[in-house]
């Protein structure tokens, strides 16, 4: 947290998490327990600031990013080992695009026609050697992506690497002149295209896996800042390119195909997919594309809370709630493998809360969304899976709260923390690890 605290006065802190500091001494001859939470409260929050520093104004307690998985098949509760991580390399040298292997993308791809037909939806495999992805071609777009690949276990973990970012690592010659691709630019008008070549290496063969661009610069009625557009919601074609297309410099003996993508999901989108047109290509195999019956589109998050049964141990393990939103797509194939768009069958959305840990002293209750939890003693270091079905959460606003009776006979609301304030409620990865009792979060645990 050192990076998002700086020191100031602890009066000021209380102001920014919404609280007074009430003087303990004030001649009230009527106990206020009310006032006695509140002092708690304030309590928490000048600690907090103590250990920590005090928090940036722009910090955010949401440390999800990316909530959102898109998975492959129908979710199992099988226990694995946690899926591999790839590990992206980029090359040290440009690498020329082959006017050969172009020219057939741009006439297989053909520009304004709508060429959703050529693909299926898709996941892939690993295959047993590295393979390299490379952008040959960026259409014309008032957009800006970031292409990312996101390795699946069995057990429906993920793990989600950025390989690519629109407007860096390409240049293109125009008029015998080079220069570096922007956000902004295209490539359409090149004579030359060059770009910096990832290498995919370390996911063991066999490791299902799929590609996204994220919209990292919307426009309005377009697509929004931050939509994902996967290979598994058919927004990319994998094309075997033809081996006559081939590009000459390449290692010999590998394989080539090209990943076409659409940055749009609408209607009226042009669904050319060559908005971005990635080549692949390894030796002696390439990623294997497989076509996508049933995926589950699924938002989550992991809630840690303090129920300020202590003001100083900032363990995040008193509350631990998971989170989560589901909804099945299914899609349809004719006899010829063909996908029927028509046929698309989309699920509604189901929300479950599970509590997984208490670590508190205090009695709670959890409100999320349109739904109050029951209320529920506390216990010191319990496991559990405890789930219960929600209505009304939110992923992106985190409505969420939790109320505790305290120790002095108040109630003490738990909001989830606004932006820069002292947090008492924090959302992470469900994956994340929650601390033993009494052993503070730290700055590093935020980045493990
Ligand atoms: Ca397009
Ligand atoms: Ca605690
Ligand atoms: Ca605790």
């Amino acid at each position: 947290m050192n990076t998002f605290m700086k020191s100031v006065s602890m009066l000021a802190v209380a102001a920014m998490a919404g609280m007074s500091i009430t003087s303990c001494t004030a001649d009230k001859n009527l106990y206020d327990p009310e006032q006695a939470e509140k002092n708690v409260k304030a309590e928490y929050a000048a600690n907090f600031v103590k250990k920590f520093g005090t928090i940036s104004p722009t910090q955010i307690w949401d440390y999800t990013n990316p909530s959102e998985a898109i998975l492959p098949g129908t979710q199992t509760a099988t226990k694995a080992t946690r899926v591999a991580k790839p590990t992206i390399t980029p090359s040290t040298d440009w690498y020329r695009v082959d006017k050969k292997t172009l020219g057939w993308m741009k006439n297989t791809l053909k520009e304004s026609q709508n060429n959703s037909g050529l693909g299926n939806p898709f996941k892939m495999s690993m295959p047993n050697n590295t393979f390299t992805i490379v952008p040959i071609y960026v259409g014309q777009a008032g957009m800006t992506w970031d292409l990312h690949m996101v390795t699946v276990g069995a057990d429906k973990t993920t793990e989600d690497v950025l390989i690519w970012r629109k407007g860096q690592s390409m240049r293109q010659k125009i008029n015998g002149q080079w220069t570096n691709l922007d956000a902004g630019s295209h490539t359409m008008d090149a004579d030359e295209v060059e770009a910096i070549q990832y290498t995919v290496s370390g996911v063991p063969q066999g490791t299902e896996f799929y590609f996204y661009l994220v919209i990292t610069y919307g426009v309005d009625n377009w697509a929004k800042t931050g939509k994902k557009q996967t290979s598994i919601e058919h927004m990319m074609l994998a094309l075997n390119v033809p081996t006559d297309k081939y590009p000459t410099n390449i290692t010999e003996g590998s394989k080539v195909m090209i990943i076409g993508c659409e940055d749009a999901n609408l209607s009226r989108s042009d669904w050319d997919y060559n908005d971005v047109v990635f080549m692949v290509y390894g030796k002696p195999d390439i990623p294997t594309p497989e076509r996508i019956e049933d995926y589950d589109e699924v938002k989550e998050c992991r809630y840690m809370i303090e129920d300020l049964g202590a003001t100083d141990d900032f363990d995040f393990n008193d509350i631990v709630i998971d989170v989560n939103e589901t909804r099945h797509v299914h899609f349809e194939y004719d006899a010829e493998g063909k996908l029927i768009p028509e046929k698309t069958v989309i699920g509604d959305w189901t929300q479950k809360a599970t509590l997984k840990h208490l670590g508190g002293t205090l009695p709670y209750q959890v409100k999320i969304g349109n739904t109050t939890l029951p209320w529920t003693e506390p216990a010191l270091g319990k496991d559990m899976d405890l789930t219960t079905e929600i209505k009304g959460w939110n992923p992106d606003t985190h409505n969420i709260s939790a109320t505790v009776q305290g120790k002095n006979g108040g109630y003490v609301e738990i909001p989830f923390p606004k932006q820069g304030e002292v947090p008492m409620i924090i959302a992470m990865k469900t994956t994340k690890q929650w601390k033993s009792e009494r052993n503070s979060i730290t700055p590093e645990w935020f980045n493990e």
